[in-house]
């Protein structure tokens, strides 16, 4: 087996789509947001909020400008921007002990006592950035807004998560229709501090490296159902994972209630299924456990289709490419 330089980013022939190899690859990521990052949609509660929409373009400065290896810089919040994170706060940890999984049940505390969690004060990214990578070797960096499937994913191979660092607007503070603080720092963080969690979603990564854009659309899809909207059973109980229902009382209420399907997390239909993505999730699939949906994420790209393989060295941070055709 050889190391083969893949290097194009056209879509066409037998070529591959161009992937990062190493970390500072990723800061070409930095300025390629979708939408949002800089200008918000007409209907955003915050459109029309002049002083929100120079604090986003404050804020997604940090993330534009932010490179490999520098500290995450902190973020001074303002009263306003600390009393809504405040409210969520509130809201979803009285949640949690009912509705939460294991695992995030366990590591929340340890978040509180070593992440300055609580509800008075959005936490920093740079000191949970820190705590991740003594317990997963997970890193975040800033980002501005929503990246495109394949940026998003390629990062996992890395065990690093792109974060945004603003709050939603405090006229609605139970609503957001894009991710924010609230979302990533309760919603995703306690889950990267899982061993078994943090092995799932890089499996995820991994799979997407040099993807062709059916397989990333599909790693999506899977991507949507577990990372954002998984649910596991433990100990005969239904409990959620997905960072989307860990970040919102009414969807983390209905999707524990007897409304939604349940259907058994299996990567080769769940990546097919159709979802709505501004209203609660009509079907939800369910996980035996991380380690178990790690293995089928594997499988299934073991069978996607790829002219080769890739394996993350983490003593170089580098993707190593094997060519096994
Ligand atoms: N970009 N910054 C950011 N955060 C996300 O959660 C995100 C994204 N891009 C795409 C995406 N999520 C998902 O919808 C999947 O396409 C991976
Ligand atoms: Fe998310």
């Amino acid at each position: 087996k050889d190391v083969r330089v893949i290097g194009s980013d056209s879509t066409t022939g037998d070529s591959v789509p161009w992937f990062p190899r190493k970390l500072t690859d990723l800061d070409t990521f930095a300025e390629k947001v979708m939408e949002m990052g800089e200008e918000l949609s007409s209907d955003h509660p915050g459109a029309h909020d002049p002083v929100y929409r120079a604090r986003r373009a404050e804020i997604t400065r940090i993330a534009k400008t932010y490179r490999t290896g520098q500290p995450v810089p902190e973020i001074e919040y303002t009263d306003e921007e600390n009393e809504t994170w405040g409210k969520v706060f509130r809201g979803l940890t009285a949640m949690y002990p009912t509705h939460a999984c294991r695992e995030h049940q366990y590591v929340l505390p340890l978040l509180i006592q070593n992440c300055g969690y609580n509800d008075k004060k959005i936490p920093q990214i740079e000191q949970i950035s820190r705590f991740l990578k003594d317990c997963t070797g997970f890193t975040i960096r800033p980002v501005m807004g929503l990246l495109s499937s394949r940026d998003f994913l390629n990062s996992f191979a890395f065990r690093i998560f792109y974060s945004t660092q603003y709050i939603r607007h405090s006229s609605k503070p139970f609503y957001t229709p894009e991710p924010d603080v609230c979302h990533e720092l309760l919603g995703h963080v306690p889950l990267f501090a899982d061993p078994d969690f943090a092995d799932f979603s890089q499996e995820i990564g991994l799979a997407s490296l040099g993807a062709s854009d059916e397989d990333i659309a599909k790693l999506a899809t899977i991507f949507w159902f577990t990372v954002e909207f998984g649910l596991c059973r433990q100990d005969g109980e239904i409990k959620a994972y997905g960072a989307g229902l860990l970040s919102s009382f009414g969807e983390l209420e209905y999707a524990l209630s007897d409304k939604p399907e349940l259907r058994p997390f299996d990567p080769s239909k769940t990546a097919v299924q159709k979802y709505p993505i501004t209203e609660f999730q009509p079907t939800y699939f369910v996980a035996e456990s991380f380690k178990d949906a790690q293995e089928k994420v594997r499988d299934f790209a073991a069978n996607m289709n790829r002219p080769f393989s890739v394996r993350y060295n983490a003593l170089t941070q580098t993707i190593e490419v094997l060519d096994n055709k």
